[in-house]
C-alpha cells in the first residue's frame, strides 16, 4: 500500500522536480532541457497518452457489455453470426485514421531532429568497450570519459552515471554530436536532449541538441555492447559562455591532442 501511494505521489512530484537524471519511483519521461525532447514530451503527453486512454477504455467497456450482455444464463441460444460489412469495415478504417494523426505530428518531429541547423560547435563522441572518448576538433581537444567507481563518488555524484571527465558544452548553442565506436556497437544516449543515435565502428552518425537550461545531464550507453555496457555513462555539463571559456582555455592544454598523433595521422593518408 505504501508503494501504491508513493507511486501516485511520485507521479505528480515528477512533474515539478528538477529531474536531470532518472529518479527513484519515476514514472514518464526526464524533464525536458532541450526544444527537441519538448516536442517529444508533448507528443507524448498532449497526442498519444490521451489516444491510448481512450482505446484503453473503450476496449474494456466493450469487454464488459460482452461478459454482461452475452452471458450464458442471458443467452440461452447464441447467434452464429460470422460477418458483418459495417463493423468490418469500421474497425479498419477507425484504426487507419488514428495512424494518420499519429504519424503526421510525429514525422515532422524527426524531420525536425534529422536537421541540423548551422553548428556553434561540434563534439565527437568515440564509444570503446567501455567508456567514451571525446574530440573537440576545432579547439584540437581529446580526452577519455570513465565512469567513476561507486567507492570513490563525492556526495553530489549518482551512482553508475557520474564520470571522471564530463563533457563541457555552452548553453543556448546548437551542438553538433558525430558519433561513432572503435570496436563494437555503442549508442550515444541523453534523455534530457532527446538524443539517441548508434555509434557504428567504420561510420559517423550525426545528430545535434541545444540546451536551454544549466546544469548537469546524464546517459548510458543504449546498445548492448558487452559485459561492462552499463558502466559507461554519459556526463554532459552545460555552462554558461563565460565559464565554457574557462573551461576550454584550461583543457586545451590538459587535454591538448598531441604532435605524435597528427604526425600518425599523416603518415597514415599517405
Ligand atoms: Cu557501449
Amino acid at each position: 500500500m505504501k508503494k501504491i501511494l508513493l507511486i501516485i505521489s511520485s507521479f505528480f512530484i515528477s512533474v515539478t522536480a528538477l529531474a536531470d537524471q532518472p529518479k527513484e519511483w519515476q514514472l514518464g519521461f526526464q524533464n525536458p532541457a532541450s526544444g527537441g525532447m519538448r516536442d517529444i514530451v508533448n507528443f507524448h503527453d498532449n497526442l498519444l497518452l490521451p489516444i491510448i486512454i481512450a482505446i484503453t477504455v473503450f476496449v474494456l467497456f466493450l469487454m464488459l457489455y460482452a461478459c454482461v450482455r452475452f452471458r450464458a444464463s442471458a443467452n440461452p441460444n447464441p447467434s452464429k453470426r460470422t460477418h458483418n460489412v459495417t463493423v468490418e469495415i469500421l474497425w479498419t478504417l477507425i484504426p487507419c485514421l488514428i495512424l494518420i494523426v499519429m504519424a503526421v505530428p510525429s514525422f515532422k518531429i524527426l524531420y525536425k531532429q534529422d536537421t541540423i541547423p548551422k553548428a556553434d560547435l561540434t563534439i565527437k563522441a568515440v564509444g570503446y568497450q567501455w567508456y567514451w572518448g571525446y574530440e573537440y576538433p576545432d579547439e584540437n581537444i581529446i580526452f577519455d570519459s570513465y565512469m567513476i567507481e561507486e567507492k570513490d563518488l563525492r556526495a553530489d555524484q549518482p551512482r553508475l552515471l557520474a564520470v571522471d571527465n564530463e563533457v563541457v558544452v555552452p548553453v543556448n548553442k546548437v551542438v553538433k554530436v558525430l558519433i561513432t565506436a572503435n570496436d563494437v556497437l555503442h549508442a550515444w544516449a541523453l534523455p534530457s536532449f532527446g538524443v539517441k543515435r548508434d555509434a557504428v565502428p567504420g561510420r559517423i552518425n550525426e545528430t545535434w541538441f541545444k540546451a536551454e537550461k544549466e546544469g548537469t545531464y546524464y546517459g548510458q550507453c543504449s546498445e548492448l555492447c558487452g559485459i561492462k555496457h552499463a558502466f559507461m555513462p554519459i556526463t554532459v555539463k552545460v555552462v554558461s559562455e563565460e565559464d565554457y571559456q574557462e573551461w576550454l582555455s584550461e583543457v586545451r592544454v590538459k587535454f591538448a591532442k598531441e604532435e605524435i598523433e597528427n604526425d600518425k595521422l599523416k603518415i597514415a593518408s599517405k
